[in-house]
């Protein structure tokens, strides 16, 4: 087993050290759960954005990991990870990253699993992260959400894992169902709204 996974081993990937990764050190980790989406982040800075996926795939209870690696910082093992993931039954890669997010292009290089870039906006607005992960060259394909997009990043992984499994399949289905009700809601709420030249 990479020495970048495992609960007790999982800490000492993690570069540098937020509030938000105490946090998640607390909570136990669950072992007893194969995963089969991997969250990969370019540092634990990236971890707030991060954390509406792993939401989104607590809610869909799709078992995933996380962990942090640096296609910069950590050049061996994000190639070690990426070579072993499917053998590990990983069918989807989330890879975030920001600046020079050379991470979801390098993972993708390495594996022909699908994997999802999700830019963070660092520097320049995001900008620099998302040329560099939607810029892919031909052979090489990143599937790139908008910056910060890590909620539609896992909506996507979620879709594709549907396309397999029927149970996630009708809870990717009540979920868009349920994105629905939110607009005619809101257009009954609008209703209420009055203006002296608004027509409905
Ligand atoms: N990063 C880390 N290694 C390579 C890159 N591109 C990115 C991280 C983070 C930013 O650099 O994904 O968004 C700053 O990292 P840090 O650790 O200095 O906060």
């Amino acid at each position: 087993m990479p020495a970048y996974f495992g609960d007790t081993k999982i800490q000492n990937a993690f570069i540098g050290s937020t509030e938000s990764v105490k946090k998640l050190s607390l909570r136990k980790i669950s072992t007893d759960m194969k995963p089969i989406v991997s969250i990969i982040m370019g540092s634990t800075s990236d971890l707030p954005v991060l954390e509406k996926a792993a939401q989104f795939f607590d809610e869909m209870e799709i078992p995933f990991e996380m962990n942090a690696l640096s296609a910069h910082r950590t050049p061996q093992e994000v190639e070690t990870f990426a070579r072993e993931a499917q053998g590990r039954g990983i069918k989807v890669i989330i890879a975030a990253a920001g600046m020079a997010a050379a991470l979801p292009g390098v993972i993708a290089a390495n594996t022909t699993l699908p994997v999802i870039g999700v830019p963070v906006k660092g520097m320049l607005d995001g900008l620099d992260a998302m040329l560099s992960i939607i810029q892919m060259p031909p052979g090489i394909p990143v599937a790139t959400v908008g910056v910060n997009g890590a909620l539609n990043a896992a909506i996507l992984a979620a879709e594709m894992l549907a396309l397999g499994d029927s149970g996630i399949a009708a809870k990717v289905s009540a979920y868009k169902e349920n994105l629905k009700n939110k607009i005619t809601k809101a257009n009954a709420e609008l209703k209420e709204v009055h203006y002296n030249f608004k027509t409905n």
